[in-house]
């Protein structure tokens, strides 16, 4: 059933342009499957509902105290895969079907969930919509965020139908929930190299994102001489390659730039300021350190080149630990699966500091993702589901 549930909204927000996905909250393709996901969670006889902060939910047996909860997101990155984040909420429907199938009957809430901007792809702040409802960032600065087109997060919230004065945490809505349990695709070749469909998440990295803003001055690119030039591109350039080696320098780090925007971008023109932005990742503790170098290695470019730069950060989460109660049970549940940390940032671990957090991770063969090759073979991803109806009827007793 999960590989059919996907296979519905295949087409749902393929970039053509770009390859792969680029589904963005309350873009016209999030909303196709926010409907798509409404409808087949009604159709399981689940109630549903959208929170205050466009999150959303679906309950069997009604709201209430200590439910378990599952879900992932249906936003991607630009030009992303097809089963990151959407492998996490079919494997959800299914696996309540499943248990319906089954003639279980849940001895506690069970909701699945949907958490809007896991990605940050359109606002810039990833896990918005479970930073929102833990508190983890404030109503204000969130109703501020602008997608590149310059509307706010408030705006666009207001056109997909939320109020935007009632955005922000949600204690009432957290505090029903007693465990969580994420299912995802898995993001590299762990299970790959295991041997294995499944895995229980151990960890997630530490990391964050700083947006670095060089500013010189934007000139003719014939008429202006090299003497004469204050260009932002140079220490722009120069921070990119710092950051591999500040990174590669310290253990298992990773720093990435992924996305550099001049002003005004003309081939024939010196641009007036140049803004990039560092994904940087560390194992073990905060990502502040090796920030702090690549910041120090982008002062020193921009003054020898007569610029400026402004570095400001956009997120940042320390490494996270899931809970060891929930992670041996899902152990127990499945047999002795391997454990598994991540590189990549999810709402589980937005939620791991308020509730016994857990993840299943599916089998990807390619180990990529964040890329159209992401990818998971039908019979691990029916794996993936299955294991979660166990775990759900488990947790549910
Ligand atoms: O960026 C991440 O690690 C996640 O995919 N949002
Ligand atoms: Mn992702
Ligand atoms: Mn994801």
């Amino acid at each position: 059933m999960t590989s059919a549930l996907l296979a519905e909204i295949g087409d749902v927000g393929r970039d053509r342009t770009r390859g792969g996905y680029s589904r963005h909250v309350f873009d016209g393709a999030e909303l196709e499957l926010r409907t798509w996901f409404l409808a087949h969670a009604r159709r399981l006889g689940l109630d549903t509902e959208t929170d205050r902060n466009g999150n959303l939910w679906a309950w069997w047996g009604g709201q209430g105290p200590d439910a378990v909860v599952t879900g992932s997101h249906l936003d991607s990155v630009p030009g992303g895969g097809a089963f990151d984040g959407p492998l996490g909420v079919a494997s959800a429907l299914a696996a309540v079907r499943a248990l319906r199938d089954r003639g279980a009957v849940p001895g506690r809430p069970l909701a699945v969930v949907v958490f809007a901007e896991e990605e940050g792809g359109r606002f810039g702040v990833p896990c918005l919509g479970s930073r929102l409802l833990t508190g983890a960032i404030g109503a204000e600065a969130a109703r501020r965020l602008r997608d590149q087109d310059g509307r706010t997060f408030a705006e666009a919230a207001a056109g997909a139908g939320l109020d935007p004065d009632r955005i922000g945490a949600d204690p009432g809505a957290l505090g029903r929930i007693g465990r969580f349990v994420e299912l995802h695709v898995e993001q590299g070749r762990g299970l790959v190299d295991l041997g294995s469909p499944v895995a229980v998440g151990s960890t997630v990295i530490a990391h964050g994102r700083w947006r670095f803003t060089f500013t010189g001055q934007g000139n003719h690119a014939g008429a202006t001489l090299l003497r004469d030039r204050r260009d932002p591109m140079l220490p722009a350039a120069a921070t990119v390659t710092a950051a591999r080696e500040l990174a590669a320098a310290a253990p298992d780090a990773r720093a990435t730039v992924g996305r550099i925007v001049p002003t005004p971008g003309g081939t024939n023109v010196i641009a007036s300021t140049v803004r990039l932005w560092l994904d940087a990742r560390v194992p073990d503790g905060s990502t502040h350190a090796l920030v702090e170098e690549v910041a120090g290695a982008a002062r020193v470019a921009a003054a020898a080149e007569g610029c400026t730069v402004d570095v400001r950060e956009e997120s940042a989460s320390d490494t996270v630990t899931f809970d060891a109660g929930l992670r041996a049970e899902l152990g127990g549940v499945l047999g002795g699966v391997p454990e598994l940390a991540t590189g990549a940032g999810h709402d589980a671990a937005i939620l791991a500091p308020h509730v016994p957090a857990a993840m299943l991770y599916v089998r990807n063969p390619t180990g990529i993702s964040h890329a159209p090759e992401e990818f998971a073979e039908p019979a691990d991803v029916e794996r993936g589901a299955a294991a979660l109806a166990d775990v759900l009827e488990h947790l549910c007793r």
